[in-house]
């Protein structure tokens, strides 16, 4: 089967990819209308998923029990849906908690006023925590859907940041005591469902990370389109999470710059954003590739039926397959290499790596640049973008 057979992007779980029971079971209710396809059961989503070649099934604790469940009611949906998951050769990498849409949350969860809210999401988390340590998953994401505000002045801020901070740090200790060995993914969003949510960025969790109790059990989740909704460069976002170990999880789709959060299907929008990131995680540019799920957060046009929705998940999956063999192909490329290294002047360096020394400083106060003969240089990055664009289009391989 040659590199261009197209059954050869068709997903296996060994491409380790998953779906939110939220993203494929997203009935298509937008806030001017209502749905436009049945809601799925969770156990009918994980055979599809199955079926497609998906490898894993995420959840929000109440996609799968309703908010105001009673307890036989709960063990009873997660038995039906734990023998589904298993006969089914499916995993539960990841879990997280709804905290946003009951209206005990409409000021927020970890970081509202009250502190009877502040209190029930720890309760509701903790018990999410234990849902997902039931189902296997060995990370838990944290969106703050509603953390944030409209009426900035409601609080201080920087409470709002110190709150989070207590939040986390109480849970990384419930996961230690448990030993359920799960990590932590934060994920960041501009705005959308508030006006603005603390901790906007992924360059702002990893920071905020950094001020934690038990920071190494605490990585990020970077979501395509909420970074692009910030005007950012997902790539870059991603890139800084990979150099410090803390890209622990990932939401892959589509977005267009300056929208509202669209989750478009992987590689709809910005197919060239998308070949960057999925160069990025493959490693085929030479760094330590991505490896942990390919998860997609996402979901179909609501123009869609049922069988539409297994299109879209189809599609997200073979995109990044086909993307992921034009990363390979164009880092391959010899005139691509040429071009990259002809940049590199690796003479200079034990000058400008491994720290200050004396030595050094002296050595580059007295290096001799030819700054008009530096300056002159073209760099050969248009001739470099073209053969990108041109791998991308399928022109060259
Ligand atoms: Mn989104």
């Amino acid at each position: 089967m040659s590199a261009h057979d197209s059954n050869s992007f068709d997903p296996t779980p060994e491409d380790r990819f998953s779906f939110g029971l939220w993203t494929v079971g997203n009935p298509g209710r937008d806030p001017f209308g209502p749905s436009v396809r049945p809601t799925m059961d969770p156990n009918h989503i994980v055979r599809q998923l199955a079926a497609i070649g998906a490898w894993g099934v995420n959840l929000h604790d109440n996609d799968l029990i309703p908010f105001d469940a009673s307890a036989s009611e709960r063990d009873r949906i997660v038995k039906e849906f734990k023998a589904t998951v298993a006969d089914t050769g499916m995993t539960v990498p990841m879990c997280t908690t709804n905290l946003f849409s009951h209206p005990i949350f409409k000021d927020g969860a970890f970081t509202a006023n009250d502190p009877k809210v502040r209190a029930f999401a720890l309760q509701k988390t903790m018990t999410a925590i234990d849902l997902g340590a039931e189902l296997g998953a060995k990370i838990y994401v944290f969106w703050g859907g509603r953390e944030g505000s409209e009426a900035d002045a409601c609080r201080d801020p920087r409470a709002a940041w110190q709150r989070m901070r207590e939040a986390m740090d109480f849970l990384c200790g419930y996961v230690k005591d448990r030993d359920y060995g799960m990590k932590f993914a934060l994920e960041a969003k501009p705005n959308e469902p508030r006006g603005d949510i603390y901790l906007p960025t992924t360059g702002h969790m990893l920071h905020f990370i950094s001020t934690l109790e038990h920071e190494d059990m605490v990585g990020v989740n970077p979501e395509v389109a909420h970074e692009v909704m910030a005007g950012l460069s997902f790539a870059h976002n991603v890139a800084q999470a990979l150099a410090c170990d803390k890209l622990f999880h990932i939401d892959l789709n589509g977005q267009k710059i300056g929208r509202y959060d669209q989750d478009l299907r992987f590689g709809s929008e910005d197919q060239k954003g998308a070949f960057l990131l999925v160069r990025l995680l493959e490693g085929t540019l030479g760094g330590k590739p991505y490896d942990g799920p390919r998860h997609f957060d996402a979901h179909a046009y609501r123009t869609e039926d049922e069988a539409g929705v297994w299109e879209f998940a189809k599609g997200c999956m073979r995109t990044y397959k086909i993307l992921a063999q034009r990363a390979a192909a164009f880092d391959a490329d010899a005139e691509v290499k040429q071009l990259i290294a002809e940049q590199e002047d690796r003479e200079l360096d034990p000058l400008l790596s491994g720290g200050y020394t004396v030595q050094k400083a002296a050595a580059l106060k007295g290096l001799d640049v030819d700054v008009d003969a530096v300056a002159s240089r073209g760099l050969g990055y248009e001739r470099l973008d073209q053969l990108l664009v041109e791998y991308l289009l399928g022109v060259r391989s």
